[in-house]
C-alpha cells in the first residue's frame, strides 16, 4: 500500500529503466556517496539518467522503490550495511534489479574491479559520515544560511522555494540538529577525528607501493575504485572545484569567502597528502 503510493508520487523507476534499457539513479545531488558513485559511472562511460531529490523528499522515492522490490534488508554488497530503506544511491536496472548504496553501484557497473574490505570499510564507516557532518556543521551555521537556502532550493523550482521558507528549512534543521553547528567544541572535536582519520588515510598512499593511484587500495597505474570512493568522500573537507561536476561550486566558493573558519579547515585539508590527491583526482579524471 504505502509502496503503491510512493511509488505513485515519485515515479516508477522500474518501469522508467524497463522502458528505456538504461539505469536508473535515485539520488539527493549534492551528497558526496552519490558522487562517488556518479563519477565511477561516468568514468566508465556508463549510460544511466539521475533523478535528483532534497534531503527529505529523497524517501518516498527510495522507500518506492526498496519496499515494492520487497527488499526489506537492504543490504550493500558485502552485507556491511544496516538496515535503511531511504539511502541513496540507489540504482535500478532495466531487468529490475535494485542496487542498494555506492559501492555496490561502482563496482557493479563500472567494471573497475574490487577494493581492499579495511579500506572500504573505514571509508564507508567512519570517513564518509565525518565529511558529511563537517560540511553541514558549515553548512548549517547561522552565518551560512543564505548558502545553505541556496544550496537545498537549487535542486528543485519555485514550489520549493516557497516550502523550504514555510516549514522545510526548520523540518531539515532539526532533522541535522546532531551535527551542533554553532557550538565550536563540536566542530573541534570532529575536526580533531577527522586529523586522526586523515593519518590513517594518508598511510594507504605508503601501501601503494610507489603506484600514482591505490587501484583496490593496494596501488595501481590507473585509478580504481578506492580511488573515486577516496576522493569523493573527502570533497566536502576540501572543496575541489568540480565536485558534481561544478554544479554546486559557486554555493561553496561563496562560504569559503564569508566564513574564515570554513576556509581555513579547507586550507589545511587541502595541504594534507588526502586532500592533495583529492583535489588532484578531480583534476585529472572529472
Ligand atoms: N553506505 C552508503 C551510505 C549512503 C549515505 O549515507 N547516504 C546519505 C546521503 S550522504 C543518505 O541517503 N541519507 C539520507 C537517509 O539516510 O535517508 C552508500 O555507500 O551508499
Amino acid at each position: 500500500m504505502l509502496a503503491a503510493f510512493a511509488r505513485l508520487v515519485s515515479g516508477d523507476f522500474k518501469e522508467i529503466s524497463r522502458k528505456k534499457q538504461r539505469p536508473q539513479m535515485v539520488t539527493i545531488p549534492f551528497s558526496h556517496y552519490v558522487e562517488f558513485a556518479r563519477w565511477s559511472l561516468l568514468y566508465a562511460r556508463v549510460q544511466f539518467d539521475e533523478h535528483p531529490f532534497t534531503p527529505g523528499d529523497h524517501i518516498l522515492p527510495t522507500l518506492s522503490v526498496r519496499l515494492a522490490d520487497k527488499q526489506k534488508a537492504a543490504k550493500g554488497s558485502d552485507g556491511d550495511e544496516k538496515e535503511n530503506l531511504t539511502l541513496v544511491p540507489l540504482v535500478v536496472l532495466p531487468e529490475g534489479e535494485v542496487l542498494n548504496d555506492s559501492w555496490t553501484i561502482a563496482q557493479r557497473l563500472s567494471g573497475m574491479g574490487g577494493i581492499d574490505p579495511e579500506l572500504k570499510e573505514f571509508l564507508n564507516q567512519q570517513w564518509g559520515p565525518q565529511t558529511r557532518a563537517f560540511a553541514y556543521s558549515f553548512l548549517l551555521k547561522k552565518g551560512n544560511s543564505q548558502t545553505w537556502k541556496d544550496l537545498i532550493t537549487s535542486v528543485g523550482g519555485w514550489w520549493l522555494q516557497i516550502k523550504f521558507f514555510l516549514f522545510y528549512d526548520s523540518i531539515l534543521r532539526n532533522h541535522f540538529r546532531s551535527v551542533r553547528p554553532d557550538d565550536p567544541e563540536a566542530l573541534k572535536e570532529l575536526i580533531a577525528k577527522m586529523k586522526a582519520s586523515v593519518s590513517t588515510l594518508d598511510s594507504y598512499f605508503d601501501k601503494a607501493g610507489g603506484k600514482k593511484y591505490l587501484g583496490d587500495g593496494k596501488g595501481s597505474d590507473q585509478p580504481g575504485i578506492a580511488d573515486f570512493a577516496l576522493a569523493a568522500l573527502t570533497a566536502p573537507c576540501v572543496n575541489p572545484p568540480k565536485f558534481c561536476g561544478g554544479m554546486y561550486s559557486d554555493f561553496f566558493d561563496g562560504m569559503i569567502k564569508k566564513d574564515p573558519e570554513y576556509s581555513a579547515s579547507i586550507k589545511e585539508f587541502r595541504e594534507t597528502r588526502t586532500g592533495k590527491f583529492c583535489l588532484d583526482m578531480y583534476e585529472q579524471h572529472r
